[in-house]
């Protein structure tokens, strides 16, 4: 390393068992390059000033978005789609993306190949930098970066397949008019911490928000959907959700498979009544949950329709299904490197 790196606390860590740690230490083996502001630097000199106004204030906006291995190589999912929510993500913010959608797409597939992944995690990110403090960003570069590595299960192996055990966070989402939800901003995840480690603490893998109303809002970093009588149920953009983009595939797929789809607001105890439930997220995919404050989501284990839907998904993200809906952006065309 070329910088002091700081000092890690155990203090408060929290594992339950079966939910692996992303360890500290290798989360980012193998990684070479990042895409740093129209440029391709090494992994130890993608760096920013510690008086960065993003770093202060959350003022920056990322995606989260996975390339899958397939059989005409690699390809990311729904990349114009997420490039989308980047740029509106910002739009709020009164903040423009100082690249198109077309040269992130190409920096994307550049910035994989340069590093030789198959399968990765992509993580564009775009914040205001060393300009001006105060609270007043607008005299501030906007500093862009994009940068991928390898990433397994969110909530791990056992969990995308048997289901995980949940709980309902005593923190409440955001309420409407004051920290935007329909932006993915940086600072929004501070409350997405406070839920994710109180869980953690307490023994489960991930925990489901209430809104200001109380109402089912969304974890920690997942949308949610419940099954009801054979029909999926989730909450509308009006509690609190980011407006996911596995939510809006999901719902697509409900519809070619025949499945109804409402979005309507849930109150907390049909998390307890529902016959299934499950995640949903770029990180998440779709995963089941057999447990909410140790209730049991139906009898316990992924439902038909969960199986369903996971199936359906991840059938699609790695090509085995066909691209139907024109969702797959292949690395190797769209780059104009050679390879
Ligand atoms: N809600 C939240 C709060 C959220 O962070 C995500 C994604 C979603 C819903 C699902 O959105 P989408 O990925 O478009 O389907 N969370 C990202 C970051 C997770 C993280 O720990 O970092 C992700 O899944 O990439």
């Amino acid at each position: 390393m070329t910088v002091p790196i700081g000092f890690r606390s155990t203090r408060f860590e929290a594992v339950p068992k079966g939910v692996p740690p992303l360890s500290a230490t290798n989360a980012f083996d193998g990684v070479k390059w990042i895409w740093m502001n129209g440029r391709q630097v090494e992994f130890d000199k993608a760096q920013v000033h510690v008086l960065s106004h993003g770093l202060h204030y959350g003022s920056g906006v990322f995606e989260g978005i996975r390339c899958y291995r397939t059989p005409e190589g690699p390809a990311i999912f729904r990349l114009e789609e997420h490039l989308e929510r980047f740029e509106n993500s910002f739009k709020i913010y009164r903040g423009e993306i100082p690249y198109s959608r077309k040269e992130l797409t190409e920096a994307t597939c550049e910035i994989i190949q340069a590093n030789g992944f198959d399968e990765c995690y992509i993580r564009p990110l775009a914040f205001r930098g060393l300009g001006t403090l105060g609270v007043y960003p607008l005299n501030c570069p906007i500093d862009v970066t994009i940068a991928v590595w390898p990433w397994g299960s969110y909530l791990g192996e056992d969990g995308i397949r048997n289901g995980v055990d949940v709980c309902v966070s005593s923190w409440r989402r955001a309420a409407p008019g004051t920290i935007p939800t329909l932006s993915k901003a940086t600072g929004n995840y501070l409350s997405s911490q406070l839920m994710k480690m109180e869980a953690m603490a307490n023994g489960y893998a991930e925990g489901i928000a209430l809104d200001v109303e109380g109402l089912v809002s969304e974890g920690s970093g997942e949308n949610l959907f419940a099954v009801v009588n054979g029909v999926l149920v989730t909450p509308p953009l009006t509690a609190s959700i980011l407006p996911g983009i596995t939510r809006r595939t999901v719902v697509r797929l409900a519809a070619d498979l025949g499945i109804d789809v409402v979005r309507e607001r849930m109150p907390r105890e049909m998390l307890y009544t529902c016959d299934e439930l499950f995640f949903c997220g770029t990180a998440a995919e779709v995963t089941p949950i057999r447990s909410v404050d140790r209730i049991p989501v139906g009898d316990g284990r992924p439902g038909p329709v969960t199986a369903r839907i996971r199936d359906e998904y991840l059938g699609v993200v790695t090509g085995r299904i066909e691209d139907r809906h024109g969702w797959l952006t292949r690395v190797r065309a769209e780059s104009a490197m050679p390879v």
